[in-house]
């Protein structure tokens, strides 16, 4: 067994005390960190969903391997992160109201930073009206990004994007969105500036709205 399927096989069975380890060594073998993050630990997030999904697991078991995924990123972040923090200014970044998923918005959150922006996150859960007081307090700010893991969350990415066109935001900022449910269509119907499906192309579209 490769170390990455070793990584992957710990998050989906929630192996807590052992994926710091797994991870570290697949790293000293010289496998890419973003192999490990996305062939390992993202992927198998996707089979615990299948497995959640056809009553396999319950939302316990779910929560294990979500906690063994973050530590395993922990392990992981040195070598996805850069240097430059804060060269584009700041970005503002929160899983929407009625949302507690955090783990895609907190590796977008990283992607970000390692891009050369300084992370603003509002953490899950956030009202609208939180995102807009945050923008309006850092007029600094130049892009903000909201993340949406449940269909039935995709209504208050709509109102979150609605608050913010409402209070002038866009004047300030570009509004970025994403998370499993989102597509291109529905990011453009709510009026966002852009959708990206992934951490990696989250970073790519946040520096080329940055410079814009
Ligand atoms: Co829940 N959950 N969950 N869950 N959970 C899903 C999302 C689900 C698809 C599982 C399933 O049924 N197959 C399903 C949603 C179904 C739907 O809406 N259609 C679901 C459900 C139903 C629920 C509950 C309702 C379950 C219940 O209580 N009965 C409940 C809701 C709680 C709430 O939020 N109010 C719930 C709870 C939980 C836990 C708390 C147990 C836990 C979350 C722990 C945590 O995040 N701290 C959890 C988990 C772990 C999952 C799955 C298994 C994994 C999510 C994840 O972390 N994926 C998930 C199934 C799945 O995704 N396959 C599931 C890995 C992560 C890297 O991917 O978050 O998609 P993702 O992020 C990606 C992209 O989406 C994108 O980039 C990221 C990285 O590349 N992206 C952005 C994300 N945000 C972005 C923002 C951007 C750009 C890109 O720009 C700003």
């Amino acid at each position: 067994m490769s170390k990455i399927t070793e990584v992957a096989a710990a998050v989906e069975n929630g192996k807590v005390k052992l994926i710091q380890g797994l991870v570290q060594e697949a790293l000293d073998e010289g496998d890419d960190p973003n192999a490990i993050l996305n062939d390992g630990m993202i992927a198998a997030m996707g089979v615990v969903g299948a497995k959640f999904q056809n009553n396999e697991i319950f939302v316990p078991e779910m929560l294990v391997a979500a906690k063994t995924m973050k530590k395993g990123v922990d392990v992981l972040r040195p070598h996805l992160s850069g240097d430059s923090v804060g060269k584009y200014g700041k970005y503002i970044i929160g899983t929407v109201a009625g949302d507690l998923h955090d783990i895609g918005k907190n590796l977008v959150a990283l992607m970000i930073e390692s891009a050369g922006f300084e992370v603003i996150d509002l953490g899950v859960d956030v009202p609208a009206e939180k995102f807009v007081e945050t923008i309006k307090a850092n007029p600094d700010c130049k892009v903000v990004g909201a993340s949406a893991l449940l269909t039935t969350t995709m209504d208050s990415l709509k109102n979150t994007v609605a608050a913010m066109i409402e209070a002038g935001c866009k004047d300030q900022v570009k509004i970025m969105v994403g998370g499993a449910p989102i597509t291109q269509e529905f990011a453009d119907e709510i009026g966002a500036d852009a959708y990206t499906p992934d951490a990696g192309a989250a970073a790519v579209k946040a520096v080329e709205l940055a410079n814009m």
